[in-house]
């Protein structure tokens, strides 16, 4: 395959979009500037000081390491010189960044909701981490932009992906045609394409949950883990169970070798843990537009409506057949209530 960036991919594909300005290819060009920086940090996090607590919490009452505030100021910058976008939303922030004050940014088109380093807690332990972004675009830019046009449904979203800083770092989106993940050449420093048009296999062997909630899962999720843990040749049981705990790495091993991820509500999470905009909605587009499907057991997750920056959600996402099992068990459950 000849040598393909992240760049030229781009603005090959904007032909896809006949209105289309320039203006989504530029501000995918920026989130992918703001992830070779912040590709350099973590690749050398456990060298520099940047590890450690920050000291302070971010809003999720967490303990902010420095590579989270860095990695979203990195992102919260290369928006705001791109001019392209208009407001961020992001899992760092207690409120949005409304950029349209800035008058680079006034005209700005695109709404942008990002986890800035997903997983953030396994930095010291040198595992995978990595970036998640969503975009939307604004409804009105004759008004100053409202909390009704950020809050819009996932199945809104013009573009959707995320960064994984794994072995290599790749980045993997798509704008609603498809799925295409780019590999970050060092050597030049450039993300090259390197797995075109992906496709999350229809089955899997993989299953992937946190099973120290097991005891606090609703019963369906219980009854449907035992089934995956059962013997049966014909369907390649017992699953394998992996779960890294960085959602970007389970997610992205998951699209690659198919399988299931799933974070359930718990007690401790009564509406699940993971958060709607900058991790469900982008992961589930990114899923469905590669074949997959992506629910949080009672609803498609795109077409859950958002209320507020921060909602959390129950997710159940991956193959389309491993995704549909976990929903009859739900319906069965449903059924004995
Ligand atoms: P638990 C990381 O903190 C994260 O937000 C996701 O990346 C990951 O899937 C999940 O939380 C892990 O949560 O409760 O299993 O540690």
């Amino acid at each position: 395959m000849s040598l393909k960036t992240l760049g030229q991919f781009i603005i090959e594909k904007q032909n896809d979009f006949p209105y289309a300005k320039g203006e989504l290819s530029r501000l995918l060009r920026d989130i992918g500037i703001a992830a070779k920086i912040i590709n350099r940090e973590v690749n050398k996090a456990g060298l520099a000081d940047i590890l450690g607590e920050y000291g302070a919490e971010n809003i999720q009452g967490e303990a902010q390491k420095k590579l989270d505030v860095y990695a979203d100021e990195q992102f919260i910058e290369a928006l705001t010189k791109g001019g392209e976008c208009c407001y961020v939303a992001s899992e760092e922030h207690e409120g949005g960044i409304d950029l349209s004050r800035h008058s680079v940014s006034k005209n700005g088109k695109y709404i942008v909701c990002i986890d800035p380093l997903d997983g953030s807690s396994n930095i010291d332990l040198n595992v995978s981490v990595g970036s998640i972004f969503s975009i939307y675009r604004r409804k009105h830019t004759d008004r100053p932009i409202t909390m009704d046009e950020v809050l819009q449904y996932g199945s809104e979203q013009v573009a959707a992906g995320y960064v994984i800083y794994g072995s290599s770092t790749m980045l993997v989106y798509s704008t609603g045609k498809g799925v295409n993940g780019f590999t970050l050449d060092p050597s030049i420093g450039e993300f090259c394409l390197s797995h075109p048009e992906m496709q999350i296999p229809l089955d899997g062997k993989t299953y992937s949950v946190n099973e120290g909630n097991y005891l606090k899962f609703p019963q369906y999720i219980k009854d449907y883990i035992k089934y995956c843990q059962m013997e049966d040749s014909e369907t390649n049981r017992p699953y394998t169970s992996r779960y890294i705990g960085s959602m970007v790495a389970d997610l992205h091993r998951t699209l690659i070798i198919g399988g299931i991820f799933l974070y359930p509500e718990t007690q401790s999470y009564p509406q699940g843990k993971l958060r709607l905009l900058y991790e469900c909605n982008p992961l589930a587009f990114i899923i469905e537009q590669a074949g997959g499907k992506a629910v949080s057991g009672v609803e498609r997750i795109l077409e859950i409506k958002p209320t507020h920056l921060h909602q959390r959600t129950s997710i159940v996402i991956g193959s389309k057949h491993m995704v549909e099992k976990v929903e009859e068990f739900y319906a069965g459950h449903e059924e004995q209530v």
